[in-house]
């Protein structure tokens, strides 16, 4: 694509890391018809093609200005052959008709459906659908072997896939709050993920959680769940163990102990949530369904089950934690690749490293949590913030 001729015209970064993405912006026509096609291409597990269409989603959100002619578009980066011919499309006719085809064909609407069950990914979602289910219903008349995750997926499928809203999230946070500081005080939570950078809805609440005295953190996973477990709170869990951050740290995935977990949430926000049930008090086992076929969900049930993912980290590492989970997605992909493309650098949930030095972090430099956003122009040499 051509520069934009214009000296004095800013240009867009590439990296999303360095583009103002406003949570409410110009371009929604364009970004919901570059999230379908990305969902299509990952739903077929062309993770190049549904990485193009998430970038050229990023970069349109960044816009500072509603797209109406092919021109406003000159000079603007992640924007592929095929993204622009969609965009056309939309210019020209209002809508584009590759994007619905996807919606209006089977295998999307089955793939939409059946990946939307907690624990199912692409490729078993991919399988379901050869064999001819649609829904997670036909799951349950199929028969069809699920793991202890999927079952919960699809006991709760409509709960969790009901938007979780602030008031919910913060509830959620206030549940948790009660718990770690009942069991550690001192100890922090905080609420990262999409509701960090201001959303109003979402699909789980992430919450981390440190102490200032780096090493109090060991070992509280264990006991903040069994104490939600003994409170009727936990519906169901599954535990990543890592090294607690302490062992060697490389690679996209973190370490952190944490749990990805599926809590009960009382009617009222804040509300403690009923008695527990006898003898279904222990995570997994049989609670009153959430049906997948419409009846149940949360109303007149007085409560609702909400995806949550419960990270801890030791101290020294909270500021990268923090960064690291508060997301989105493509800024954390860009703010890596940043790191590393142009700094050399490489950048994960525990530390900067350089690249030297992947396997021996030197001690991550302190970043108080009331500082500003990490700005990017900082090296490794600058004062502490
Ligand atoms: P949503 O829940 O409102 O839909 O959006 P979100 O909060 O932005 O998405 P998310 O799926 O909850 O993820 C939030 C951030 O957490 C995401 O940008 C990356 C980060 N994250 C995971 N899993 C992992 C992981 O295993 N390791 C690390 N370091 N980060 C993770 O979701
Ligand atoms: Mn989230
Ligand atoms: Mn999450």
């Amino acid at each position: 694509s051509a520069p934009r001729s214009d000296p004095e015209e800013p240009r867009i970064s590439a990296y999303a890391c360095q583009r103002r993405t406003p949570l409410d912006h110009l371009n929604k026509i364009f970004t919901d018809a570059s999230e379908v096609l990305a969902e299509n291409a990952e739903f077929s597990e062309s993770e190049g093609r549904g990485l193009a269409f998430r970038k050229a989603g990023s970069v349109l959100r960044s816009l500072p200005f509603a797209v109406s002619r092919m021109e406003d578009l000159r000079g603007v980066p992640c924007l592929g052959e095929h993204s622009r011919k969609i965009i056309q499309e939309i210019l020209e006719d209002g809508v584009s008709g590759e994007v619905e085809g996807v919606l209006r064909s089977e295998r999307y609407r089955a793939m939409k459906a059946l990946t939307g069950v907690f624990g199912v990914g692409v490729k078993t979602a991919d399988r379901w659908v050869r064999e001819g289910l649609r829904t997670p219903g036909d799951l349950l008349t199929s028969g069809h072997r699920l793991s202890r995750e999927q079952e919960a997926g699809v006991r709760y499928y409509e709960d969790l896939n009901c938007p979780v809203t602030r008031a919910e999230a913060d509830a959620i946070g206030e549940i948790v709050k009660e718990a770690v500081h009942s069991i550690l005080p001192g100890a922090r939570v905080t609420l990262t993920g999409g509701f960090r950078r201001g959303k109003e809805a979402g699909h789980d609440v992430d919450l981390l959680i440190t102490h200032p005295e780096e090493g109090k953190e060991e070992g509280l996973l264990g006991k903040l769940t069994s104490w939600l477990d003994s409170q009727g709170v936990l519906l169901y869990q599954r535990v990543s163990e890592g090294s607690g951050g302490r062992g060697r740290e490389s690679g996209p995935m973190d370490h952190f102990h944490r749990s990805f977990s599926i809590l009960k949430l009382g009617e009222q926000p804040g509300a403690p949530p009923g008695p527990p049930q006898p003898g279904a008090s222990s995570a997994g086992q049989t609670q009153e369904a959430a049906s997948p076929r419409g009846q149940g969900g949360a109303q007149g049930r007085g409560w609702r089950a909400v995806r949550v993912d419960l990270v801890i980290c030791p101290y020294s590492q909270f500021a990268y934690a923090l960064l690291g989970w508060t997301g989105s997605q493509q800024f954390e992909r860009d703010l890596r690749r940043f790191a590393s493309q142009e700094r050399d650098m490489s950048l994960n949930s525990h530390g900067l490293y350089q690249r030297e030095q992947v396997r021996t972090p030197p001690p991550p430099h302190c970043i108080s949590e009331s500082s500003p956003p990490l700005s990017l122009s900082l090296s490794l040499s600058s004062p502490p913030l």
